[in-house]
């Protein structure tokens, strides 16, 4: 390894550690002082290239959240203060289901088998006690991580087309992304308890963050939540905000298609098939949303009957699970072309979450606009694993460049490349050690 390859693996390994309490990393030093549900497959894939046993303790932590539904939420929580909501709000404590620690009443994009794999394939790679640790691990929880897609395929895969549904913002991962405009703007907020925002206390300025009028609707998706005791089925009937997320989907496909994958490793063929069902049946569902003008996923908005426009990463969610090889190399095409990666307004060669052709661009607030590492990265993955190996390297490449800064942000704004939002994001850092450790090989 090159010297400025040894201080980059190095920085990002720094940020891990510095962000560990033990079996979790919190998944920013300030902002965000709890485990996050995909923010900590990503860590556990950044872990494993420093120590799978370390890696497997992440993922493990996050369990101790499953819910009996087979649910994992969004975020378990730690004692540490400083974040809102927090357990008070969230009053998990109602649901029939929910575990003894504390946790969030929602869930994120099902990254978590695709985690579960890259650290299985490094710890093949490593073998010894690492290769030893994993496969006692994964015999051990392998039922839990199946209970997590069967729930995602029974209680949020109902409706007809097959996308699972979400019901909050925050369940996407993609907060305040032009994703979710049309449904928001259709939320009454009804009467609730006042609260502070701590979020923009711990950001450089708070047009990086999402606006009042999105926390007051965020937290009101919570009380009716809360109002019917987190239960899946009254959940479906009453929340305001009910929308099939095509990116969701996606990542259930192919998380579900790698823990079969694994689940034939260890003997356990029937799981793997009923996995594969589930795969196809999401990958299917990813590929209806097609728009035919445009080639891109969307997203279907339950509650109003339509499908959202949006010129949003999410867009590309078929690049994440698959699809034909005709559809597969023309979205890849575009990916790469000039609304996108080769955007000549981009300061780095890599896909913002909005293309800057937009209307509804913002460069640097949240999911508005700035590039984010961490989906970067995931498509770096996705084309590797679907035969794109020359687009991953490009894409990678210059994903890993963008992180020269070694500030670990959050996100980077797609025009002038500035740091936002948090610093020494775990994620971010886990993502950077991913990229060290393949250009390793
Ligand atoms: C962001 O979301 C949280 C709420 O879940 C927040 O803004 O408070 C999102 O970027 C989300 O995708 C991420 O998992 C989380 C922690 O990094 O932060």
């Amino acid at each position: 390894m090159t010297e400025v390859a040894t201080s980059f693996a190095d920085a990002a390994a720094e940020v891990l550690r510095a962000n560990d309490r033990g079996q979790r990393t919190v998944a920013a030093p300030e902002l965000y002082p709890h485990q996050w549900s995909w923010d900590a497959a990503f860590v556990a894939i950044g872990w494993a290239t420093l120590s799978v046993p370390r890696a497997v303790e992440e993922m493990r932590h996050l369990l101790r959240g499953q819910w009996a539904t087979g649910m994992i939420p969004h975020i378990v929580f730690t004692a540490d203060a400083g974040y809102f909501p927090g357990p008070a709000r969230w009053r998990t404590e109602r649901a029939e289901h929910a575990p003894e620690v504390a946790t969030s009443g929602i869930c994120q994009p099902a990254i978590h088998s695709l985690a579960l794999y890259s650290i299985g394939e490094r710890a093949r790679r490593n073998g010894g006690e690492d290769a030893a640790v994993f496969r006692s691990f994964l015999l051990d929880t392998f039922d839990d991580w199946v209970r997590w897609h069967r729930w995602l395929d029974s209680a949020r895969s109902t409706h007809p087309s097959g996308l699972v549904e979400i019901h909050h913002p925050w369940e996407s991962g993609m907060d305040n992304s032009p994703r979710w405009d049309a449904p928001c703007a259709r939320i009454t907020v009804g009467r609730m308890a006042p609260y502070e925002r701590e979020d923009v206390r711990h950001v450089a300025a708070a047009d990086e963050r999402p606006e009042d009028a999105d926390y007051d609707r965020y937290l009101w998706l919570v009380e009716q939540l809360v109002e019917v005791d987190y239960d899946d089925e009254a959940a479906r009937r009453v929340v305001d905000f009910r929308v099939g997320d095509v990116f969701f989907t996606a990542t259930h496909a192919i998380s579900a298609d790698l823990l079969a994958t694994l689940g034939e490793d260890i003997g356990r063929p029937a799981e793997a098939a009923e996995l594969r069902g589930m795969a196809a049946r999401a990958r299917g569902a990813v590929a209806r949303t097609v728009d035919p003008q445009t080639g891109r996923a969307r997203d279907f908005d339950m509650r109003a009957g339509t499908w959202i426009d949006a010129d949003t990463i999410g867009g590309f969610a078929a690049l994440v699970c698959g699809t034909d090889h005709e559809a597969y190399a023309a979205l890849v095409a575009q990916l790469l072309g000039p609304q996108w990666c080769a955007h000549p307004a981009l300061a780095h060669p890599v896909p913002p979450t909005v293309t800057p052709d937009s209307p509804t661009f913002v460069s640097r607030t949240y999911w508005r606009g700035p590039q984010w590492p961490v989906l970067v990265w995931l498509f770096t993955w996705a084309l590797r694993h679907h035969g794109h190996d020359d687009a991953a390297d490009a894409i990678g490449r210059a994903g890993r460049a963008q992180l020269g800064d070694l500030t670990f942000a959050e996100y980077y704004d797609s025009l002038d490349g500035q740091a936002l939002g948090s610093r020494n994001q775990s994620w971010t850092a886990a993502v950077a050690l991913a990229w060290a450790a393949e250009a390793e090989r």
